[in-house]
């Protein structure tokens, strides 16, 4: 289904602004009435979206919290403390953990870095938590697109006697943790609020190491990309400056996802590099994808490679027969009003998300799938423009 946005409608007024900013950017009226349409409505913001690129960087140092994190960074340098990188098993994850374990390096700091399977949920938790403990007795720990809704947990940490970092970039919860967070959502001097979780860990890796921390802006881009969040602002800057990087010295670890001679745009990094960086994930091993990108060996880099495209292969595999069982389900059930409601005993949980899209989009409503989780049911939403599945769910308007 392909998406119809109105073309939207302009007064007198606007139409005299669009013909003078048409006249001062030298771009033609068709291109300033879209861009007007979406709010690039001054000379100032057609030129800086027309020409993105790193001189449209911001302070990492308006983010609140980052000084803060700067200093306790140095000082666990300084005494030699042991440090824990703690991600998601996502491409947006799996890059924010990428960067900050290089930047680390880079500032002089060795750490470990750890990512959650599927099976032990998002975010921070008790059990991964013990297992760290156990391994590197860390003194510092910091998170990467998560954490900010884990008050909890990081006390648990704290009990553990480590100080703890959060950098993340999802909605901020009612309670934060009671340590230094960095998250550019927190009002503070930070403009711009829709960075992801490895675009907050760049910003990090700037604020210790300054324009050094730019060579990883190809892993900030992919990460921008495959995250979904809008491509305005510093992102915009972020995904240009990270694509010439790309097509100039394109690193070996993502490169063979690419197509040869072709050059890489913001649909290669999200058709050709992120699925095989998520279907790690989804096939239980996100720490696959993790080692490909923090790896420096050429050999290991190949076979990891191969691997992730295997799970990708495989990843699609599962979500066609889940795809077409669903189908048939519906065909024999119709469907639950308006709304898709379908459940199978033997899906899987880690691809309804991704069927459930796909429903929602071919038949234009929204789609629930369940899966059997012991006594009762695990399922994934995805829903279509005007319809707030969460609201709709959270008020009983759906009855499963
Ligand atoms: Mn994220």
């Amino acid at each position: 289904m392909k998406k119809i946005i109105a073309e939207a409608e302009f007064t007198a007024q606007q139409n005299d602004d669009i013909a003078a900013l048409s006249r001062t950017t030298g771009l033609c009226e068709e291109t300033v009435r879209i861009l007007y349409g979406r709010g690039i409505d001054t000379e100032d913001k057609i030129k800086a979206f027309i020409h993105p690129g790193k001189h449209a960087f911001l302070s990492p140092f308006l983010m609140s919290g980052m000084k803060e994190a700067v200093d306790l960074i140095t000082r666990a340098r300084q005494e030699e403390w042991s440090v824990v990188v703690y991600g998601d098993y996502d491409a947006d994850g799996v890059c924010a953990s990428t960067i900050m374990c290089r930047a680390l390096a880079d500032f002089g700091v060795n750490a470990c870095v750890f990512v959650p399977e599927r099976r032990n949920g998002y975010g921070l938790n008790v059990q991964s938590i013990d297992e760290i403990f156990e391994e590197y007795f860390p003194q510092l720990f910091i998170t990467v697109d998560c954490g900010i809704s884990n008050a909890q947990e990081v006390e648990y940490i704290k009990e553990q006697g480590a100080e703890v970092i959060v950098t993340d970039h999802h909605e901020l919860p009612s309670v934060l943790p009671d340590c230094i967070c960095i998250n550019p959502k927190i009002s503070d001097d930070y403009p711009y609020d829709n960075l992801c979780g490895a675009g907050v860990a760049f910003k990090v890796g700037c604020a210790l190491n300054g324009k050094s921390a730019y060579q990883y802006l190809d892993f900030a881009a992919i990460a921008t990309v495959a995250d979904s969040v809008p491509l305005t602002g510093e992102n915009r800057d972020i995904v240009a400056e990270g694509l010439n990087l790309i097509n100039s010295k394109p690193r070996a670890n993502y490169s063979n996802f690419l197509k040869k001679e072709e050059r890489a745009t913001s649909q290669s990094l999200a058709f050709s590099v992120a699925p095989k960086i998520n279907a790690a994930g989804r096939m239980g091993d996100a720490g696959a994808a993790l080692t490909l990108f923090l790896s420096d060996d050429d050999k290991e880099i190949y076979d990891y490679s191969v691997k992730l495209t295997a799970y990708n292969l495989e990843r699609q595999k599962y979500c066609d027969e889940l795809y077409s069982s669903a189908k048939q389900m519906l065909k024999e059930k119709g469907a639950n009003g308006r709304v898709i409601v379908l459940c199978g005993e033997n899906w899987n949980a880690g691809f309804v998300g991704i069927v459930a899209a796909r429903l929602a989009e071919e038949y234009c409503r929204p789609a629930l799938l369940f899966v059997k989780n012991g006594e009762g049911y695990k399922g994934s939403a995805r829903s279509i423009d005007g319809v707030n599945i969460y609201e709709a769910l959270r008020r009983s308007l759906i009855h499963i």
